[in-house]
């Protein structure tokens, strides 16, 4: 049964929050290797252009299970997309470009606040990176024939208090059979949802610019499950706790 029809806010039985969650990678058997960790550390030190970077085995099978458990009690919302309007702004709207339903991270369940803190505390230890700059957690769930058409995650927000978006940080919590991979059309790639994979991509130049070439789809979902976690590394601090 997909995810989105199944969700309910106050389910009559719901699995105990894992006790020890995440690990650090050396002893979950997760399989995460730091040596892909500190060339992730090496794109926040100086930019490197049109990279992307997976890490597989990220989170184990079992995390992202656990995970995806977590998301049926979050709330889930047709996805929007910021696009330009004919007056000139650009606003969070429906269309038809991106198909699929968003879960925000102010809706998920205590547990998995717990589990995506954990997420950052990885990515602080593997990346170095600070996470008061991540922008806060969404889940994305796309049905057969979901996708989100051709676009970039940054160029839009030099005036933001928090600046650009320097990375893209993309969790796959399912594999589907057919479809639903990430396209990069500049760079003729195409990185396969798996479950647990980690791929992360810079958006900007060293100088701070877009980087165009980093435009990027999600492919239509042909058949099974694509349920992703998803956040942004800013250029500055994005969130005051
Ligand atoms: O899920 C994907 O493959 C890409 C997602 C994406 O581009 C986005 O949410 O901005």
């Amino acid at each position: 049964m997909p995810l989105t029809a199944s969700l309910c806010l106050a389910p009559a039985s719901r699995p105990p929050a894992p006790a020890h969650w995440l690990s650090p990678p050396d002893e979950s058997g997760s399989g995460a290797k730091k040596i892909s960790g500190r060339q992730i550390a090496d794109i926040l030190k100086k930019p490197l252009t049109s990279e992307v970077f997976l890490i597989d085995h990220f989170l184990s099978h079992e995390e992202c299970d656990q995970i995806l458990e977590e998301l049926r009690f979050a709330i889930w919302r047709p996805s929007l997309t910021y696009m330009l309007q004919q007056d000139g702004t650009r606003r969070d709207v429906l269309s038809p470009y991106r198909v699929s339903k968003t879960a925000q991270q102010k809706w998920f369940s205590d547990e998995l606040q717990a589990m995506v803190a954990a997420i950052e505390r990885r990515f602080g230890e593997m990346f170095g990176l600070e996470k008061a700059n991540l922008e806060y957690w969404q889940g994305t769930d796309y049905p057969i024939g979901g996708s989100f058409y051709y676009h970039l995650d940054s160029g839009y927000w030099e005036d933001h208090y928090a600046g650009d978006r320097i990375l893209t940080l993309l969790l796959y919590l399912t594999t589907p059979p057919e479809g639903g991979g990430t396209h990069f059309r500049a760079l003729d790639r195409t990185v396969e949802a798996k479950t647990g994979r980690l791929v992360v991509w810079s958006n900007l130049f060293p100088n701070g610019k877009c980087n165009h070439r980093m435009i990027h789809s999600s492919v239509p979902l042909v058949e099974g499950r694509k349920t992703t976690l998803i956040t942004w590394l800013r250029q500055k601090q994005f969130r005051f706790f």
